[in-house]
């Protein structure tokens, strides 16, 4: 294995573990990731994701990132970034999917995770994940209330988030250079940059022609409306409802049946 490739690769084997559950009673919500990039355009690290009251917040746009940001933005590592997620938020569900096999989410490339949510105390969505090939690259959101994914009853508000090359922000802790760039150089070369968080994805372009850690050339081929990334949502079928499903049919069809004779009746004596 490469050596910019170990980073990566090695965080994949722990990611899967991570996922707990903080609250009883809590709901199953399962977790889709997909790399919607063009070929050989941008891969993504492991997604780092937690489920919380929305005070978590940690970054923002013109402010020096956390070194907790910095891991996950220079070497897609995730450890610092939960950890501060559950210091901050005790009762939140933190964790971070990674695909099975490789760990990072080539273009056209799809994972999954189920998580344990307390959805009405926790309804807001926070995710970090690193962007490759790049020296700082990630996407996250700077506002903590940004995506409220369930109502006040707890149920699913909304299905997807949806990244585009404009999400992409540099964290201003690594200058631009391909020689320690993750995925086309050396992630562990570093040259400071001292800035701060800021959009920009117009310079991942400078890596092309570079031959990535999984092999590809990289091909950047981003406009800002470019579609990269998609985060989705879904209350996963409760195991045995298949076997179920013949009775409930049955108790559902006497139910309209008795609902509609009650509906007639109510027709009549209305007249
Ligand atoms: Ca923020
Ligand atoms: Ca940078």
């Amino acid at each position: 294995m490469h050596e910019r490739l170990a980073i990566p690769f090695r965080l994949a084997a722990g990611a899967a573990a991570l996922a707990f559950c903080a609250a009883a009673g809590a709901t199953q919500i399962q977790v889709t990731i997909e790399n919607l990039a063009p070929a050989n355009s941008v891969s993504v690290t492991p997604l780092q994701l937690g489920f919380g009251n929305g005070s978590f917040d940690p970054f923002d746009n013109g402010a020096t990132a956390s070194t907790a940001v910095t891991r996950v933005a220079e070497l897609g590592d995730g450890t610092q970034w939960r950890a501060a997620f559950a210091a901050a938020e005790s009762n939140a569900s933190v964790g971070a999917i990674a695909h099975p096999a490789v760990g990072i989410l080539v273009p056209g490339a799809i994972a999954s995770g189920v998580f344990t949510v307390d959805t009405v105390s926790n309804p807001f969505f926070t995710f970090a994940a690193m962007v490759l090939p790049s020296n700082d690259s990630f996407i996250g959101n700077d506002l903590p209330m940004q995506y409220r994914v369930f109502d006040a009853a707890g149920r699913l508000a909304i299905t997807s988030i949806v990244q585009t090359a404009n999400d992409i922000w540099d964290a201003g802790s690594e200058a631009f250079e391909t020689a320690s760039a993750a995925f086309v150089g050396n992630a562990l070369l570093h040259t400071d940059e001292g800035g701060t968080v800021s959009r920009n994805f117009a310079q991942l372009a400078g890596f092309d022609g570079q031959t990535t850690g999984a092999g590809y050339v990289f091909a950047s081929q981003l406009a800002g409306e470019t579609p990269i990334y998609r985060i989705s949502f879904a209350v996963p079928e409760p195991a045995g409802l298949a076997l179920m499903l013949p009775g409930l049919l049955a108790v559902g069809w006497v139910g309209r049946r008795r609902s509609n004779r009650q509906g007639a009746a109510s027709s009549l004596s209305a007249v």
